[in-house]
């Protein structure tokens, strides 16, 4: 039998799908039953993996994009399974994740006119208004599937869709009666789905660009996630060096440009003070960012000069949104830098200019560098701190480690400390759902089973990944990962955007804010019970270097998870 789940399944290998991230349903006898039947008669599908919970499932399809640029998929059980995806569906969008999610949705038959007509009672009450709509908001494409008959153009047409930039998550849904439609197979076309090539700068921008930046004293870029594509970084490097243009990263979401490069003048993210890299830079070319600056605390200076250059400059799902900049370009960062290479190859900048620039910038990166190598000494009394712990791990960790960073208030700190080179070596939800790390570690262990997965997550967010769900995937699927809790004792942020607004309130005096998560609940216990994980406290600064090197011990050689419950000062 063929039917138009048996389709959909083909079109999914057609479209290169490696996995299915499933949580099954009423909704879904056809899928079952054609999965059973594609694996018993030797037929290729992808690889289903249950999902306890939607939303680390989807995580996880999130994190497999991020590792390999290679969309997969979703199921989930009608509206309360679509519901259930929760902030990862928020985390996809922002984060752009291309993915397809399919849906069930309740039969629109009652008296068994169809095959698939309603049989239990949930069916009644699962049959909402607009089941598309509870994401909507959300997707780059939804849309229902009605026919068998053209099941397979309605996924291509949504995977090109979520390939084309700005990329993001496409939705389908489909009723019991129409899953289980037979129909003919039809042949392979998702060739002829492309998605768009990627967008290039018009000559006139490229000369706009380029005779802005070559005049320029303080040239600067300021970007957050054009190392999503890690083919963007070489291209990024070769010009700032040639420039002697700095770098500087606001909210980054991607190892965007080396830490190590002497043009790398750090990172800003909530940080409640002017920028003074920013404050003095005259041309200003912002590239892949959604929040440049925030203008209330850091923005560039009166005179200067800003282009912009983004996959989506417009902010399409941004209702405010404005940068005053002189040029805007929707175009891809890799290709655009390439162009600019190019011209500066015909109209080489000025060499003692470009010096004067480098040693400018330079110089700012040794003070920064200072700066850094003194917070990482740990402190008199022999406690840990974040700043120690990521000195150690990025002295310890070796050249095949994926970071996945959930750190919140510890964000920056991650980045400062693990001091990145390796395009593509960490990443971040994009979003602000929290909860994306265990799902994320995962799928990316997945999609890069060569590397050893190191997720950096607070203890708030630890909580927020759903980590019964979480640690039992990571057994069941063999994707054993580093999980370094950031135990600060519960939620540092909201405190602190609490006191940044009223510094002097009753909350300033308040001896609480409900946002302690006193008595500290187990997380080692948890991930131990869930999924058979090792695991261990850490207190003390002398005892980092132990707890890392059995942890990696245990991830590479028991392959399973190590979950390490590092004690920092309380919030
Ligand atoms: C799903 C979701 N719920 C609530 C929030 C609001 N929120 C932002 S940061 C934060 C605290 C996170 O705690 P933790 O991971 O321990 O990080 P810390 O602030 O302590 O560094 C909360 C609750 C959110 N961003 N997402
Ligand atoms: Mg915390």
């Amino acid at each position: 039998m063929y039917t138009t789940s048996s389709a959909f399944l083909d079109a999914l290998i057609e479209a290169n799908v490696s996995f299915i991230f499933a949580n099954l349903g009423s909704d879904h006898p056809a899928l079952v039953e054609a999965i059973a039947e594609a694996r018993a008669a030797g037929r290729q599908i992808p690889e289903v993996l249950t999902c306890p919970n939607e939303m680390v499932g989807m995580s996880a399809a999130h994190g497999y994009w991020q590792a390999s640029g290679v969309p997969q998929a979703v199921v989930v059980h009608v509206e309360c399974g679509t519901q259930a995806l929760a902030g990862a569906v928020h985390n996809a969008a922002k984060g752009r994740a291309p993915m397809i999610i399919f849906a069930g949705a309740s039969p629109f038959t009652q008296h068994g006119e169809l095959k698939g007509s309603r049989n239990e009672f949930i069916q009644w009450i699962q049959d909402v208004h607009d089941q598309r709509g509870l994401v909507r908001g959300y997707m780059k494409y939804d849309n229902e599937i009605r026919t068998g008959r053209n099941v397979k153009e309605l996924v291509h047409r949504a995977l090109q869709f979520a390939n084309s930039e700005p990329k993001g998550p496409v939705y389908l849904m489909g009723a019991r009666e129409v899953m289980e439609e037979e129909v003919k197979p039809t042949p392979n076309d998702a060739a002829a789905w492309r998605p768009i090539e990627p967008a290039a700068l018009g000559t006139r921008g490229v000369e706009q660009i380029g005779t802005a930046l070559a005049s320029a004293r303080r040239p600067l870029l300021v970007t957050s996630f054009l190392g999503r594509n890690p083919n963007a970084v070489g291209p990024l490097t070769s010009l700032c060096r040639r420039l002697g243009m700095g770098v500087l990263e606001s909210v980054p979401n991607a190892m965007n440009f080396p830490h190590t490069d002497p043009l790398y003048q750090g990172n800003q993210w909530n940080h409640p003070n002017q920028n003074p890299v920013l404050a003095v830079a005259d041309v200003i070319l912002v590239v892949d960012s959604d929040v440049p600056w925030i203008p209330t605390v850091s923005k560039p200076g009166d005179g200067a000069r800003i282009f912009h250059i983004d996959v989506d400059p417009l902010k399409q799902q941004m209702p405010l949104w404005h940068i005053n900049a002189e040029g805007v370009f929707a175009a891809d960062a890799e290709t655009a830098f390439g162009q600019l290479n190019s011209w500066f190859d015909a109209n080489p900048p000025d060499a003692a200019s470009v010096q004067a620039r480098a040693d400018h910038y330079a110089a700012s990166y040794a003070e920064r560098a200072r700066e850094l190598h003194a917070l990482e000494r740990p402190p008199a009394g022999g406690a840990v701190t974040s700043e120690y712990l990521l000195a150690r791990l990025r002295e310890m960790a070796g050249d095949d480690l994926l970071f996945v960073n959930e750190g919140i208030s510890h964000y920056h700190t991650v980045f400062n400390h693990l001091a990145l080179d390796r395009p593509g070596s960490i990443f971040t939800s994009g979003g602000g759902s929290l909860g994306w790390n265990g799902g994320a570690a995962i799928g990316i262990k997945l999609a890069r089973p060569d590397k050893t997965v190191v997720s950096l997550t607070g203890d708030g967010s630890f909580m927020f990944t759903v980590p019964s769900s979480v640690h039992w995937m990571a057994r069941r699927y063999e994707t054993p990962f580093v999980q370094i809790v950031f135990n600060n004792r519960g939620w540092k942020s909201p405190k602190l955007s609490t006191l940044a607004v009223h510094p002097e309130g009753y909350a300033a005096r308040a001896n609480q804010l409900d946002t302690s998560f006193e008595p500290a609940p187990d997380y080692v216990g948890i991930a131990e019970a869930s999924g058979g994980a090792w695991g261990r406290q850490v207190r003390e600064a002398a005892e980092v270097d132990d707890a890392l090197a059995e942890a990696f011990r245990v991830v590479r050689e028991e392959k399973r998870c190590a979950v390490l419950d590092v004690w920092l000062p309380h919030h």
